[in-house]
């Protein structure tokens, strides 16, 4: 059995040892040292380049290296019919979760504020809002947002949640399509998003739906950057309509040097970093999903391509 990987930022050292570990008799290549095409099974892949994964003539599956596949989605030779996997948590949930928290806490504890206090020297306590009456709203309740939401209420915040279908999370008020959007951003004081990019989403943290939050409220965006229009969330920012934004995830990565981003005083910079692939912690669900496709059974994160995630 033969596995190519490629990525642009992951090291395949970790990845080579871990399979080599768990399954002794796979061939690993890495790109662009493939050998002979035709013998490629497997392609563990981030951010391909368009056309490689057409150049395989006898793939059996395309294992996306995280939980987002709109990545490979912009090859426009993606091979049809080909099955496509991502990874189902796989050590990113306690990641993503744990960053969607510190967001939250930066603008719920005023740390936004109390850093640009220190700058000036001021000492001033800022009155506290207690957690029930701080209403996150989560996008996307899969299986990272349901994880953030579920922890979230847990630490006594009030949480509602947006998605698609009723996941039925305990003591999340779940809202739903197109038709729940409007009363979910109504409630919601800071809002964390969690989709995936489809063509659905694309560009939806827009100038229309900043304004249908309350006055004030705060974003933390660890999804994808093509889902914000980043001039409507200046604009929100310096108008007052945002308290404030921390974002992970940006339409050009990395973020080019003079970006606004960079300089904005409410806004807080992080390198795609909310959910890294950790190669021990994902490894074992790359081995089984081989195992399961290479017996003709269904692997575990199967995209529906005709959903985009
Ligand atoms: P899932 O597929 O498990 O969950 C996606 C959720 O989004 C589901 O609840 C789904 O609804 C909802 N959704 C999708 N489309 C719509 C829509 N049009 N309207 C309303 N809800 C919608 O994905 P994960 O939780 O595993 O991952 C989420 C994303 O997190 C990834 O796609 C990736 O972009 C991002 N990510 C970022 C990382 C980082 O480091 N910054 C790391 C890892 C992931 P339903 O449940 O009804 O299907
Ligand atoms: C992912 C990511 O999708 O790291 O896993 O962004």
């Amino acid at each position: 059995m033969v596995v190519l990987f490629y990525s642009d930022i992951d090291d395949p050292r970790p990845w080579r040892a871990a399979l080599a570990r768990a399954l002794p008799e796979l061939d690993f290549r890495v790109w662009p040292d493939i050998g002979r095409p035709e013998e490629i099974d497997y392609a563990l892949v981030w951010k391909p380049p368009g056309g490689m994964l057409a150049s395989l003539p006898r793939l059996k599956a395309i294992l996306s290296l995280g939980a987002g596949v709109d990545h490979l989605f912009l090859d426009a030779q993606l091979p049809a019919g080909v099955p496509i996997t991502r990874m189902v948590d796989a050590g990113l949930a306690p990641q993503m979760s744990e960053y969607a928290m510190y967001g939250v806490l930066h603008f719920h504890r005023c740390m936004d504020r109390y850093a640009i206090m220190q700058r000036e020297g001021l000492w001033k306590q800022l009155p506290a809002i207690p957690p029930a009456q701080r209403t996150i709203g989560v996008m996307g309740l899969g299986v990272l947002g349901g994880d953030f939401a579920c922890k979230a209420q847990v630490m006594g915040f009030h949480v509602i949640g947006w998605s698609r279908r009723a996941h039925g999370l305990e003591g999340v008020g779940e809202y739903h399509g197109a038709d729940g959007l409007a009363a979910f951003l109504a409630a919601t004081q800071i809002l964390v998003n969690f989709l995936p990019l489809t063509p659905e989403t694309h560009g939806i943290l827009d100038r229309a739906l900043f304004a249908r939050l309350p006055r004030g409220a705060f974003l933390v965006n660890l999804a994808r950057g093509g889902h914000l229009v980043e001039d409507d969330l200046v604009a929100a920012l310096d108008s007052g309509q945002l308290g404030g934004a921390m974002l992970d995830v940006f339409v050009q990565e990395p973020l080019p040097e003079g970006h606004a981003f960079w300089r904005h005083p409410r806004i807080v910079v992080t390198p795609h970093i909310a959910g890294l692939a950790i190669a021990e912690l994902m490894v074992e669900q790359v081995v089984d999903n081989i195992m399961r496709l290479e017996r003709g059974e269904t692997p575990t994160g199967l995209v529906d391509r005709r959903r985009g995630y």
